[in-house]
């Protein structure tokens, strides 16, 4: 009687399938983009490039995921719940290099294909690591922007994103073995505004309070840049205080046309979002990640991994009162 029912419920769906063709039961290969908070313009405009490389490959979802704060715990959570679902592939920008990496071994055991991009995770917790851009360069970029407003030199300080963030403690490292050659240029100090406005503001208040003769904040990331140039704004130190690093012609062009920040630089992060997800696909559908490999990334070219998994998209570009307002549009 069992076996009846069930010859008739294949016989029912195989008439289901021709008549739906048999892509029907084809499913998306779905891919997960994990960024290190929700609500972070720089990871919504790389959402968009994930998009846009789902439409591009076709038979693509994209799972655009991560916590409510940038925490590593709140990634894990999300990581979890990911490998439950058994997504396909997982490309994650990480708040902690080590914490995540059991999660994400426990994903690959599980045939989940995993790359950090952005923010990367410890080698043995992913397949490749895509970084934007080279980081000695990012790392003197930032230094630059503030020296190049600094004739004569003075203090500066850097407000960073969260303590553990791996791509702002690689620029940070950067920055600081390039300052020797910036005679003049001081580093007091280095907060963490873990990538949050209020906290961010307060910790840019706390270096204004605490260093009377700073001439720069160097904010390498989006949310701290924004928040700096909002407390130097509400302080009445525009003109005396640059407010510079890593920002979204978006959301910083009212800080160049006010002066509170003369320049500061960013690579697209929606190219960023595309490649990644290219990455992830061609990753899990057997694409090489050993060294010297070459990974394709659609329109962005081919990532080549180096000996540590790891490959560059492309330079960073700096926007000024120039050609802020020709981009403010797009990221
Ligand atoms: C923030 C994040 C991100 C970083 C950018 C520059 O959006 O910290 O990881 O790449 O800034």
């Amino acid at each position: 009687m069992k076996r009846c029912k069930f010859t008739k419920i294949v016989a029912g769906l195989s008439v289901v399938a021709s008549i739906m063709g048999t892509t029907a039961f084809a499913e998306d290969t779905r891919i997960a983009l994990v960024v290190k908070a929700l609500g972070i313009g720089f990871f919504e405009a790389a959402a968009k490039g994930a998009e846009e490389a789902a439409a591009e490959l076709g038979g693509v979802e994209i799972i655009y995921t991560g916590p409510t704060s940038t925490t590593a715990e709140g990634q894990i959570e999300v990581i979890n719940s990911l490998i439950a679902q058994g997504v396909d592939a997982i490309a994650v920008s990480a708040n902690d290099p080590d914490a995540l990496a059991p999660a994400l071994k426990k994903a690959m055991s599980r045939g989940i294909t995993v790359i950090s991009w952005d923010s990367g995770v410890a080698q043995e917790g992913r397949q490749m690591h895509l970084n934007p851009s080279s980081t000695p360069l990012i790392g003197n970029t930032i230094i630059k922007l503030a020296a190049d407003h600094m004739p004569n030199g003075g203090d500066v300080a850097i407000l960073s994103a969260t303590s553990t963030s791996t791509n702002q403690n690689a620029w940070i490292d950067a920055a600081k073995e390039v300052l020797p050659n910036y005679s003049g240029v001081n580093l007091v100090a280095t907060v963490y505004g873990d990538d949050l406005s209020d906290k961010s503001y307060r910790e840019a208040e706390g270096l204004m309070a605490t260093y009377p003769d700073l001439k720069a904040i160097i904010a390498p990331t989006t949310v701290g840049i924004l928040a700096a140039c909002q407390a130097v704004t509400d302080a009445g130190k525009i003109g005396e205080i640059n407010v510079t690093g890593l920002g979204l012609p978006s959301e910083m062009a009212g800080c160049v046309d006010s002066g509170a920040t003369k320049s500061f630089a960013i690579w697209n992060p929606i190219d960023l979002g595309y490649a990644a997800t290219m990455l992830a696909y061609n990753i899990h559908n057997g694409a090489a990640t050993d060294e010297g490999s070459s990974v394709e990334m659609g329109r962005i070219g081919s990532a080549v991994l180096d000996e540590t998994g790891s490959a560059a998209m492309s330079d960073p570009f700096t926007y000024d009162s120039s050609n802020v307002g020709d981009f403010k549009s797009i990221f």
